[in-house]
């Protein structure tokens, strides 16, 4: 039989390999999936490979929809959501997590909760996974580059985990840093950035519901280069405050000195809410390119205030959003 290699070492079977039956099996789970409105948007034969990736990569997650957070728009294929990706542990290149990130150890992984907290925690990732109920959220991603993408993420409100360890009247940002080991991340030992990736919110951002405690997308566990085995999705935020593969929550008095904010003050704000009225300073942000409708016919869509999510709005009342960008 003919075996194609996928990129993370498992074996797919070639096109041709899939009978009738598997095809059929695979319609009727696709047609499943859209009646619970969590189809993937890809193609029928996307799908069953998909399905074969599953059985021998990333497990599944069994999380119910939550349709009222949860955008309409056409979800990414999940080929173009797992190869094209920013995570710059493992280089530069949109398709360098997907070729490196490979060497992340993702198990055993723990991740600690401390700082101004009444009870500090430390949460193996089998923990984390049972501390709420798991909800799929399907989330429309704007990266500060200009392009988008909407992806069915599976985790839970960051205000669950909040709650557990009781944040003192000290607390008043939150930090969450990611994995920075040379050893499996080649990208650490280059300088794009201060290591460790650190990203941050004001503890009313982080309460918000919709900030989501990040362990899945497409029904499976996160694939490594898009930041397993946790990492937060504040879909009213530019990409870049989505930190992946966190390892320390910390809870503190201080403003985080964020590392793109370090790397680029002018460029990248601590808030970075999605907003087409305040452009980067090297280019504008008032449209962007869905990912996968980057024909050479496709239209820019324009970018919408909070990336579409009014909701938060009243975190930012009275705030002068050019300033604190
Ligand atoms: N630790 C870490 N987190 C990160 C990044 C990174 O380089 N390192 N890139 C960010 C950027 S710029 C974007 S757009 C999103 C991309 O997430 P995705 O690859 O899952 O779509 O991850 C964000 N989180
Ligand atoms: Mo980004």
């Amino acid at each position: 039989m003919l075996i194609q290699r996928s990129p993370n070492g498992v074996d797919l079977p070639f096109s041709s390999e899939i009978t009738p039956r598997e095809i059929y099996e695979a319609r009727r789970a696709f047609i499943k999936r859209v009646a619970v409105g969590a189809i993937a948007g890809g193609s029928l034969l996307e799908m069953a490979t998909r399905e074969a990736f599953a059985q021998g990569g990333n497990p599944k997650l069994a999380a119910k929809l939550n349709p009222a957070y949860s955008a309409l728009d056409k979800q990414t294929a999940y080929k173009d959501a797992t190869t094209y990706n920013n995570f710059y542990e493992f280089g530069t290149d949109k398709s360098d997590p997907a070729e490196h990130a490979h060497t992340l150890r993702t198990r055993p992984w723990t991740v600690s909760i401390e700082g101004e907290v009444k009870k500090p925690m430390t949460l193996d990732i089998d923990q984390l996974l049972k501390l709420a109920p798991l909800e799929e959220r399907v989330y429309r991603l704007r990266c500060v580059e200009g392009w988008s993408m909407v992806i069915p993420w599976v985790g839970y409100s960051l205000s669950e985990l909040i709650k557990k360890v009781e944040p003192t009247g000290n607390a008043k940002y939150v930090e969450f840093v990611s994995l920075a080991d040379k050893g499996q991340m080649p990208g650490v030992g280059s300088r794009v950035l201060n290591w460790p990736y650190v990203e941050g919110l004001r503890m009313d951002e982080a309460m918000h519901p919709l900030a989501l405690l990040t362990v899945g997308m497409y029904g499976e566990v996160l694939p490594k280069q898009n930041g397993a085995p946790v990492r937060i999705v504040l879909p009213w935020k530019y990409g870049f405050k989505s930190a992946k593969s966190i390892v320390k929550i910390r809870f503190v008095k201080d403003q985080p000195r964020t590392a793109w904010n370090v790397s680029a003050p002018s460029e990248y704000g601590f808030y970075s809410n999605v907003n087409p009225d305040v452009d980067h300073p090297r280019w504008s942000q008032g449209s962007e390119r869905r990912i996968g409708e980057d024909g050479f016919l496709a239209r820019k869509r324009k970018t919408l205030m909070f990336n579409g999510y009014a909701d938060v709005a009243p975190l930012y009342a009275g705030m002068d959003l050019k300033k604190f960008f």
